[in-house]
């Protein structure tokens, strides 16, 4: 017996629906965005590599946090998850420089109330891992705000939880991917409650669209990085003056193989498997 799905949300370029009262259907399209404006132009598979990471990692985090993930389904781009009452708050964890983290800490010498050594240079390793959470904002981008605002959200020792798991996650993965060639820059969680007011992983997890990925091989901290999966995207977008407005322009196959080429050759560093091999078998990577 097949169930009926009601389509509840879309993101840039996923969807979301529900499956009776307990389970979401999560699916990955293969749109891409750079800029923060949705292509026209899509690049194959790249659903099917950013759902197989995410569901990797979830099956080795468990004994960290528990995944809201039920189901990876054959097609390899959909999953089905248990449904959780989301906490309201970005989850971001910085091991690197970047970004946002750059920014405030040009301005200010330190990034959400964490004081930073003086002198850092942009993209370099901080000397811990800190937790920097922003709030969802509704429209535009997230906001970094600083501990005492996030307790206000989530209450303390939630907070509390939410940083200890989300540095946890970070410092599983990121060992992990170093040994495999990437440097995890940074990464975003969220987190939901079950029934049982449990802390549970949800969305998605260590996948080039929440984190940054960097080529351990090309690190050069003094300047930004190139990023792993959209470098030839930015890099074409660039080159025709676009405004980085909507509508953004249409890629040329060269730019799509390439970029199809990045994201399959993380999904094979990471995972260790065969991208063909997920196809043929999408639960190879819960093994
Ligand atoms: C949930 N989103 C964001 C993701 C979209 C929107 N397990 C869960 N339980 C309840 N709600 C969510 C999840 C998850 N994951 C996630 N919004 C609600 C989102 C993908 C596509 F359109």
């Amino acid at each position: 017996m097949s169930e009926t799905l009601i389509h509840v949300a879309s993101g840039k370029v996923r969807e979301l629906f529900t499956i009776g009262d307990e389970r979401l259907l999560l699916v990955a399209s293969d749109r891409i965005s750079t800029f923060d404006v949705v292509l026209p132009t899509e690049i194959p598979d790249k659903g099917r590599v950013l759902t197989g990471l995410s569901a990797f990692w979830f099956a080795r985090t468990g004994d960290v946090c528990p995944s809201h993930l039920l189901e990876l389904r054959p097609d390899g781009r959909s999953t089905e998850c248990r449904r959780l009452e989301m906490l309201p708050l970005e989850c971001v964890v910085r091991g690197y420089l970047a970004g946002s983290g750059w920014k405030d800490y040009l301005r200010t010498g330190s990034t959400s109330g964490h004081a930073l050594p003086a002198g850092l240079r942009e993209s370099d390793r901080l000397p811990e891992p800190i937790f920097t959470p922003s709030t969802k904002a509704t429209s535009g981008h997230d906001e970094n705000i600083d501990a005492a605002q996030a307790i206000e959200l989530v209450g303390r020792e939630r907070y509390e939880e939410v940083e200890r798991t989300s540095l946890a996650l970070y410092r599983f993965a990121s060992e992990h991917a170093a040994a495999r060639g990437i440097l995890i820059a940074d990464t975003k969680f969220e987190f939901g409650l079950d029934a049982e007011g449990r802390l549970v992983l949800a969305d998605e997890a260590f996948t080039p669209d929440s984190s940054r990925f960097w080529p351990a091989d090309e690190y050069a901290p003094g300047g930004p990085q190139p990023s792993f999966d959209k470098q030839f995207v930015r890099d074409y977008c660039e080159s025709l003056g676009w405004d980085k407005t909507p509508p953004g322009p249409e890629l040329p196959d060269d730019v799509v193989s390439g970029t199809r080429a990045r994201y399959i050759d993380a999904f094979e560093r990471l995972t260790g498997i065969a991208f063909a091999d997920y196809l043929a078998e999408p639960s190879a990577v819960l093994a």
